[in-house]
C-alpha cells in the first residue's frame, strides 16, 4: 500500500457490489498527487476491478457565483481529459449529490465508494445523505492537507503555536513523495462524460452577476507553472515582502488550493527543496501548512464555525460588554459591496476583491475588522463578511476563509489585546497601522489600474 492508513478513515463498512471502485471528487478536483484518486486506485488494483472518477455537479453550492464555477469547471475539463487517458472514466453528475450518486452506485454496481476529505459543513451533509442511501462499503480519504486533519489532532487546537508542534513532529511521516497514478489495468465498457466546461456554464443556473477572472488561468499545468514563477521569482522577498500588498509577492495558488487543482504537500515539497532563502520557505510553509491546516483542524472540530457562538469566551465576554458602544461609522451590506465607505483603503480593498476574486492577504485582516467596527453587531459582521468572501473570492466558501473570519472578528486562534470601543480587547487594526507598513497611496493606485495589488 502506497497510501499510509492513516490518511484513511473507513467510514461504513457495507456490502460491496461487483462492479468499479468509484472516487467521489470534490474537493480535490485533480488527477495527479491525489492521495483519494490513489487510494482509490489502490483499492481497485487489490481486486482486479475497474475505477472510475464521479463529481456531482451541484449549482446552489452556497456564494458560489459564476466566477467560481467558471474556474472550476474549466479545471474539471482537463481532469476529465487526463484521467480518460489513464483509462480511468470520469463521470460528471448535474444535481444534488444525495439525488444522483446513489442511483450511479446502484447502476453501476459500485463495490467499494472513496471520498475525499472536507470539514466543510455543506459537503459533511452531503457526505452523510449519500451513505444513508446506499448500502456500499465507503473510506474517506485527506488529500487536502500534508498531516492528515484527523492525524493531526483529535481537538480544537488552541491556536498555531500549539498545532505547529504537533504538525512538525508528524511531518516526516507525511511529507514524503508521492506515487504516480497509473494507466488503470482493469476497464469494463464504460466510457465516462466528456466535460464541456462552456456548456455546462451556459446552462448552469447560477449568479451571473460576479463574472469570471481572466488573470488566472484554472487547471493542474496552469497551478504548477504558478508555483514554478512563485519558488523562482517571488519566493525569496516573501518572508519580507508577503504582507505589502503593494510588492504583490503572494504566490496566488489559492485559487488552485481551494479547488483542488494542485495537491499542497507537492507544493509543500516543491518549496522544500527549491534553492531560495531557508527564512524565505519556512515563512511560506508556516503559512502554507501549519495555518492552512489549522484552519481545517477548526472548522473539523467547531461545527459552528462561522458563527458568534463559536469565539473563544474571552472573545464573546468583550464583544458583548461592548455592543452597546456607539459605531462611529454603519453601513450595510450593499454600502460594503460597493465599496462606498469613507475609508479609501478599504475600498480598494473592496473593488481588488470585487474585481480580480482576490484580496491581498494583509488586507483580509484589515477589511474584515473595519467590517466589526462598521455594523451593529459582530454577527452582522460575520454575516457580512461571509457573504462578501463567499460571493467575490475565487479562494472562498473555504475553511481558510471562515477561520480568518472567526480570527480577525472573534478572536479565534488569537489573544484579547488593549480594550478599545467596540472592539473590546479583539485586535485591532488602523489605517494608520497599515500606512506604517506599505504606501497605501500606491495600494490604491495599483488596484484603480488594475494591476495586481
Ligand atoms: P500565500 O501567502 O502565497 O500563501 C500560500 C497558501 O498558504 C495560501 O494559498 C493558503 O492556503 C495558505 N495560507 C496563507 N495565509 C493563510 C491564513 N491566514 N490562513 C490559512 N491559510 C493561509 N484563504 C483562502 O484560501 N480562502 C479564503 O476565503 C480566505 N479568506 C480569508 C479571510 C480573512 C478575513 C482572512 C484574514 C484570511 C483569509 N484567507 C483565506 C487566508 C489568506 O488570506 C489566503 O489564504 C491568502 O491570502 C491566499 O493568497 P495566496 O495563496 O497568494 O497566499
Ligand atoms: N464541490 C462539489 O463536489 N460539487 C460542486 O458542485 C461544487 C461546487 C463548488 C462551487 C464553488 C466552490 O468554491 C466550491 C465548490 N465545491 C463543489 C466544493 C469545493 O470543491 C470544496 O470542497 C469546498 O468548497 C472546500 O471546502
Amino acid at each position: 500500500m502506497n497510501v499510509l492508513p492513516q490518511r484513511v478513515e473507513y467510514i461504513r463498512e457495507g456490502r460491496p457490489g461487483r462492479g468499479p471502485v468509484a472516487y467521489w471528487m470534490s474537493r480535490d478536483q485533480r488527477s495527479a498527487d491525489n492521495w483519494a484518486l490513489l487510494f482509490a486506485q489502490e483499492t481497485a488494483i487489490a481486486h482486479t476491478l475497474p475505477l472510475v472518477v464521479v463529481f456531482c455537479l451541484s449549482d446552489s453550492f452556497p456564494g458560489a457565483t459564476l466566477r467560481q464555477y467558471g474556474f472550476m469547471l474549466r479545471g474539471l475539463e482537463k481532469v476529465s481529459r487526463s484521467l480518460g487517458a489513464l483509462s480511468i472514466p470520469f463521470f460528471l453528475l448535474p444535481g444534488e449529490p444525495a439525488d444522483t450518486l446513489p442511483a450511479f452506485i446502484k447502476g453501476h454496481d459500485i463495490s467499494f465508494l472513496v471520498a475525499d476529505f472536507d470539514p466543510h459543513r455543506v459537503k459533511r451533509q452531503w457526505k452523510e445523505a449519500v451513505i444513508r442511501r446506499t448500502k456500499v462499503p465507503v473510506y474517506e480519504v485527506d488529500a487536502h492537507n500534508i498531516v492528515p486533519c484527523r492525524a493531526a489532532s483529535d481537538k480544537c487546537e488552541y491556536g498555531a503555536h500549539t498545532i505547529r508542534r504537533k504538525i512538525r513532529r508528524l511531518l516526516p511521516v507525511f511529507l514524503d513523495d508521492m506515487p504516480v497514478l497509473q494507466r488503470h489495468p482493469w476497464t469494463s465498457e464504460l466510457k465516462g462524460d466528456g466535460v464541456d466546461a462552456k456548456t455546462l456554464l451556459d446552462t448552469l443556473r447560477t449568479d451571473r452577476s460576479v463574472e469570471e477572472v481572466d488573470w488566472l488561468t484554472p487547471g493542474e499545468d496552469e497551478a504548477h507553472i504558478v508555483l514554478r514563477s512563485f519558488t523562482e521569482e517571488k519566493l525569496d522577498r516573501y518572508e519580507t515582502d508577503r504582507n505589502d500588498p503593494v510588492k504583490d509577492c503572494q504566490s496566488n495558488l489559492s485559487p488552485y488550493l481551494h479547488f483542488g487543482q494542485i495537491s499542497a504537500q507537492r507544493v509543500a515539497l516543491e518549496v522544500r527543496d527549491c534553492p531560495a532563502p531557508i527564512g524565505a520557505k519556512d515563512a511560506f510553509l508556516e503559512e502554507h501548512i501549519v495555518r492552512r491546516e489549522l484552519a481545517d483542524n477548526y472548522c473539523l472540530h467547531t461545527p459552528n464555525y462561522d458563527r458568534f457562538e463559536a469565539f473563544p469566551e474571552w472573545a464573546k465576554k468583550t464583544l458583548n460588554d461592548h455592543r452597546p458602544d456607539r459605531r462611529p461609522y454603519l453601513y450595510s451590506l450593499r454600502e460594503l459591496e460597493n465599496a462606498e465607505t469613507h475609508d479609501e483603503l478599504w475600498n480598494a480593498a473592496q473593488t481588488q476583491m470585487a474585481k480580480t476574486g482576490k484580496m491581498h492577504g494583509y488586507l483580509r485582516m484589515y477589511w474584515a475588522k473595519k467590517i466589526l467596527e462598521w455594523t451593529a453587531s459582530p454577527e452582522e459582521a460575520i454575516s457580512a463578511a461571509v457573504c462578501l468572501n463567499d460571493r467575490y473570492e475565487l479562494d472562498g466558501r473555504d475553511p481558510n476563509g471562515y477561520t480568518g473570519i472567526a480570527w480577525s472578528i472573534g478572536g479565534v486562534h488569537d489573544r484579547p489585546w488593549g480594550e478599545r470601543n467596540v472592539f473590546g480587547k479583539i485586535r485591532y487594526m488602523s489605517y494608520n497601522g497599515c500606512a506604517s507598513k506599505f504606501s497605501v497611496k500606491r495600494y490604491i493606485e495599483a488596484v484603480r489600474s488594475g494591476t495586481r495589488g
